[in-house]
Parts: structure tokens; sequence; C-alpha cells
């Protein structure tokens, strides 16, 4: 069965006049899978133009859309609506009719484009928040093979109870035949949704829409286990000459996309918290925070990045030698060379879907994540040290343990960490999933 993968983002980056293949993340998960079957890529198309570009073995077909339906669909309901609801940011959240109706007709338009690609007998894996209408819309036009991937968490009830359009949400995904999440907890918030907003009839394991069962379950993404164990010799180098650039300090990194879900500057102001309350540290560690720039468009993030600016700013001031702040987008290898020379991760978004932040440390350096509770992969990832981000003198006082952990102890958690992310493999991943799906 040809597999037809919609998704907003396109797995493709320009080089010279051409285009080649972005293997990062996703598109390196899915690509075994369309290189066996043959495969289209559905995604939103730059510079709104209608274009099929023929790569080898993937088709990329971008979906034309307006830059004012793009402000609708997409930095308004998507990031504006959706986003901040989901990752239960309620003071974010705006609502628009317009914005909605962009969201229909870009969801109408990603499933017309796809069954022109895939008809009626195609293998479709729809992914993430921005298409959940798309799943329905294949339905009703006959198709038969539906998936649907929920990157992001599912909400509690009072919570999807603000969004005005959740009834729609609901129905749109469950138009597929399997709707996978990260987290048995995001499933278990599904069906009582399901539940709840249809009155559907539902079990452990899916849901009934009449006579057609909607299978829901949990699938965790991993990372790319071979790319990144091949990457460690590879950024060897760079790792030493960044450690070198900080002589008799520990180096702990932070890494993320700029996003008030990923808990930046609680995570600068815990690490503040922790060099006054241990301040015989301060001469001895130094925090890389990487952060790259991301959805300028929103206005919820242009203040953050004002105020992350600052307070960066501010730490770097009152501790020149203990602080850095880079605000860029880093290539990957530059970005796995400053994991590799980090003995410590703070990976604490105050919510978060997954995170393979801390699956990529894992792999590439030697060291532990101080991670999130509330990230999906906190109940994955075995040895790794729980936080809770919200709170700056815990996040203190788990950093001072962090530094003074036994040999012992760091070796037996590293142990459990390294067994869990190779558990997780992305290639796994997402095999397992067009299995449950077609067979
Ligand atoms: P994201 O919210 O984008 O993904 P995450 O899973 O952490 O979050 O992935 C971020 C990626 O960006 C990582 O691969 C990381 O290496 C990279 N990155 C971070 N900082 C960078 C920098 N400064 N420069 C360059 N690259 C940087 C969404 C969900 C997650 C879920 C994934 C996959 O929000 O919860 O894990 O999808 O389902």
């Amino acid at each position: 069965m040809k597999l037809v993968v919609l998704a907003n983002r396109e797995p493709i980056r320009r080089v010279g006049e051409r285009y080649e293949v972005a293997l990062g993340g996703l598109a390196a998960a899915l690509y075994p899978a369309i290189r066996a079957r043959g495969g289209v890529w559905v995604a939103w198309g730059p510079g709104g133009l209608d274009e099929r570009i023929a790569l080898s073995r993937l088709v990329v077909r971008r979906v034309p859309i307006s830059e004012r339906r793009v402000a609708g669909y997409y930095q308004g309901y998507a990031n504006q609506a959706l986003w901040p609801l989901f990752h239960l940011f309620l003071k974010h959240f705006r609502v628009k009719r317009g914005w909605w109706r962009d969201y229909r007709v870009v969801n109408a338009a990603f499933a017309e484009a796809a069954l022109e690609e895939g008809g009626r007998d195609a293998l479709y894996w729809v992914h993430d928040y921005h298409l959940s209408l798309a799943p329905a819309l294949l339905r009703e036009a006959g198709a038969r093979c539906i998936g649907v991937f929920w990157h992001i968490p599912w909400p509690p009830r009072e919570v999807l109870a603000v969004l005005p359009e959740a009834e729609a949400l609901v129905r749109g995904l469950l138009g597929a035949d399997l709707i996978g999440f990260h987290t048995p907890d995001y499933v278990e918030r599904f069906l009582e949704a399901a539940r709840a907003w249809l009155g559907a009839r539902v079990t452990e394991d899916g849901v009934w829409v009449g006579r057609r069962f909607v299978r829901v379950a949990a699938f965790p993404i991993g990372v790319d286990v071979a790319g990144l164990e091949a990457a460690r010799s590879r950024v060897a180098d760079r790792a030493a000459a960044i450690r070198a650039a900080y002589p008799g300090r520990r180096i702990l990194v932070g890494a993320d996309r700029l996003d008030y879900t990923k808990g930046i500057p609680e995570r600068i102001r815990g690490y503040r918290r922790f060099l006054e309350k241990y301040p015989e540290w301060a001469e001895r560690v130094v925090f890389l925070q990487l952060t790259a720039p991301s959805r300028e468009a929103v206005p919820a993030y242009r203040g953050l990045k004002s105020q992350l600016l600052r307070l960066a700013r501010a730490t770097e001031r009152r501790y020149p030698e203990a602080f850095v702040h880079r605000y860029a987008v880093l290539s990957r290898d530059e970005l796995l060379a400053h994991f590799a020379a980090a003995e410590f991760a703070l990976v604490t978004p105050l919510r978060d879907g997954m995170n393979l932040v801390a699956m990529e440390y894992a792999l590439v350096s030697e060291g532990l994540p101080l991670l999130s509770r509330f990230a999906g992969a906190a109940r994955y990832l075995k040895g790794a040290l729980l936080v809770n981000p919200y709170d700056p003198e815990g996040l203190a006082d788990a950093l001072a343990e962090a530094l003074t952990l036994s040999e012992t102890e760091r070796k037996a958690r590293r142990a459990e960490l390294l067994a869990s992310v190779k558990g997780l493999d992305v290639g796994n991943w997402a095999e397992g999933f067009l299995e449950a799906l077609s067979g």
C-alpha cells in the first residue's frame, strides 16, 4: 500500500537550486517505510506554490496556502488556540472564528491534495494538531486506512471544554482507524473526551463510532539511536574544544526552541537560585543555554523573547563566568557537540508532549538529564533525575545533588537511561505504528 503522509512541515531543504531530503526526526523515521512502499509527503508549500517535488523515492506534494490563511490557520488557530490550550497555558489561549474557518479550509486542502496522490487505497498517516480535521475528511472521501499521530499532550476534560470547537476536533480525529499519542495518560484523556463530547461508547483500547472501531493507543516516539551513537565520534573534537573553553568548570547544557512551554526563564531562575544558595559552585560550573528562535510572528513569543533576552543578559552580567546564553539555531553537529561536552542537561519544560532533547543528550553524552516531571519522556526515561520546573528552590537543590552524585549511582542511572532511550528508536516507532495501522 502506498504511504501518504500529511504533515504541516515538509521534510526537505533547499541546497542551491535543488532540494534534498532533510533527514531529521520524522522524515528520517518515515524514510525507510516510504522507500519500501513508495510514498508521498503532503505539506504546506512555502511561497504559496502548488508543486510536486520528486526526490529519490519520495515525492513532496506542496499544498499552496495564501499568507492570509497561514496567519489564520497556523499562527492563529494552531499556535494561539490549540498549542497553548493543549499545554495547559490558558493565559496564552486566544480564539477567533476567522482562524477556525481558515483551519477548516486548510485541512480540506490537505485532504484533497492527499487524495489526489493516494486515492482510496493508500495508507494515510496524518501528523499533529495542525491537521485534526483531515482524518474525517479523508474518510468521507472514501479512504479506508487512516492513522493519526498527535505529538503534543491531550489535556484534561475541563481544559478541552474551553475550546469552542472541541467536539468538531474530536470528530475530525475519529475519522481515523488508529490514533496514537505519546503516553497512556493522553490516551485516557482522549477516550474521556470522546465519551464526554460525542457520547461515544469507549473501551480501554478505543472508541466505537457507529459500527466502526477506532483504536487509540500510546506509541512513544524516540530518536534515531544509531545516527546519534555514530555522531559521538564525529563531534568529539568539537566537544573537547567546548570543554577547553571553560577550564575548571563542570558544564551544564539546555537546548530548546523558544517556547513558553519549555520553561527557559524558569530554568534560568532556578539556576540563579542554585548559585545563590550554593555559592561554592559559582567558580566551578557553567550553564550554556542554547535557544533556537521560533514562531516569531506570534505575539506571545515576541513577549517571551524580550523577557528571556533581558533575563539572560542580566544573568550573564551577574555571573559572567558561570552562564552563557546563545540565541540561534545551531547546526546539528554544533548542538550535539554541546551535548557531548556537558555533564548534565537541564531539560525542564513546564509541559511537553514527549521531549527529544533528553534522549538525544543521553545518547551523545556521558551525562544525565535533569528532566521535568511534566514531559511525556519522564514516564519512559529511567535513570533521569526528575524535577519540578515550577520550583526554583527544588531545581537548585536537585542541581546541587546532581553535582555530588556518587560514581556508582551515576553509572547505575546511566545504564538505566541508555537502556530506556535505546528502547525508543524512532525507526521502530514508525514501523510499529504503520504495522498496527495496516496489520
Ligand atoms: P518540539 O516541541 O519541537 O517537538 P522536542 O521534542 O524537544 O520539541 O524537539 C526539539 C528539537 O529541536 C530537538 O531535536 C532539538 O535537538 C532541537 N533543538 C533544540 N534547541 C536547538 C537549538 N538551539 N538549535 C538547533 N536545534 C535545536 C514536538 C513536541 C515534543 C515531541 C516532538 C516529537 O512538542 O513534545 O517530543 O514534537 O513528537
